[in-house]
């Protein structure tokens, strides 16, 4: 903690003295092999069941271990993630699994952390790679690809349509990165299916109401609207309340395909009012505590440790159900 508190004020004088790039030319700090630990889980909201099944992988996951685990709920602030960070730090942690809400914001305190002696693991969301960099400023990001799973929606949509479809993007929280590279992947395949339009694209933060309300804003202006892509599952369930509120039948009326696998999606494929929805599997404990430990051996880890996904349908909904959460 002392050795630690010291490390930091030494980094941050050598920054003021030299700027900030000679505090991130700085090694990442390495993780002693130790029974226990003390490990910081820096969560970004708890509003749906994705993030409240993540946060129940990597608490089952500690305790089965026996690390002590400082858990924090930024509930939806970048500023409240950064804090959260900071008083890890202070609380002499020694090391953080972060899953950053927005890509820009949180780099500050990976790179507090950093200068804290403290590694940290990117959970589920990535930093902007031009601003930080794994292998140097943070060990390896853990998680989908959020590009392939947006190309996999649009390919599921182009199938049951036949290539035709006027479509509603809801856009993830702003600034993150699976709203980026999800769209990105949706967009680029997109780009050449001359019967598939986006009509219209809006953020509902992956949030279930806030996902209703913007769908049903949007299908106000665009009355022709065939498919919604949502980027995740509850704003895809939000979508089924605001078409039904406005009197048309989800599934039938307007195709709608989303990522995650929650329980309730799951539910709409088996009832027929969503097409289908590319997994994207929130229980990262296992695979978090594996990667620590290897770490702390001095294995060299890979810059992207990739979560594979499957894909959710009416041919396999009904089955799977029964695990989903
Ligand atoms: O799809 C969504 C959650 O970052 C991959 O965030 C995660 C996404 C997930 O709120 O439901």
């Amino acid at each position: 903690m002392l050795r630690r508190t010291f490390l930091a004020l030494a980094a941050s004088a050598a920054a003021i003295t030299l700027g900030v790039g000679a505090v991130s030319a700085q090694e990442l700090p390495k993780l002693k092999q130790k029974d226990k630990y003390k490990v910081g889980f820096a969560q970004t909201e708890s509003n749906n069941p994705w993030r409240i099944a993540q946060t129940e992988s990597m608490k089952a996951e500690a305790a089965k271990l026996g690390h002590q685990l400082v858990y924090t709920d930024a509930a939806g602030s970048a500023a409240k993630q950064v804090a959260d960070v900071n008083s890890m730090i202070a609380q002499g942690v020694d090391m953080i699994f972060l899953a950053p809400r927005e890509e820009k914001p949180l780099i500050p305190a990976v790179m507090a952390a950093k200068r804290a002696g403290i590694p940290v693991v990117l959970l589920d969301r990535n930093v902007d790679q031009s601003l930080a960099k794994a292998g140097k400023d943070y060990v390896t990001f853990i998680g989908s690809d959020f590009v392939d799973e947006g190309r996999r929606a649009a390919e599921a949509l182009d199938k049951a349509t036949g290539g035709k479809a006027q479509i509603i993007q809801l856009e993830g929280t702003t600034g993150s990165s699976p709203a980026n590279d999800r769209r990105k992947g949706f967009e680029d395949y997109i780009k050449n299916k001359l019967g598939m339009k986006i009509i219209a694209s809006q953020s509902g933060d992956f949030a279930r109401d806030k996902g209703r309300q913007v769908a049903e804003t949007l299908l106000q202006a665009h009355p022709g609207a065939t498919a919604i892509y949502a980027h995740n599952d509850e704003m895809a369930i939000g979508a089924i309340s605001a078409l039904e509120a406005a009197g048309k039948k989800p599934g039938q009326d307007v195709q709608i395909v989303s990522i995650d696998g929650t329980r309730d999606a799951l539910q709409a494929i088996i009832d027929g009012k969503m097409l289908a929805t590319v997994e994207c599997n929130p229980k990262f404990g296992p695979k978090a505590f594996e990667t620590m430990a290897r770490y702390a051996k001095g294995e060299q880890i890979e810059p992207w440790v990739i979560n594979t996904d499957r894909f959710f349908d009416k041919s396999n909904a009904g089955q799977l159900i029964a695990d989903a959460y």
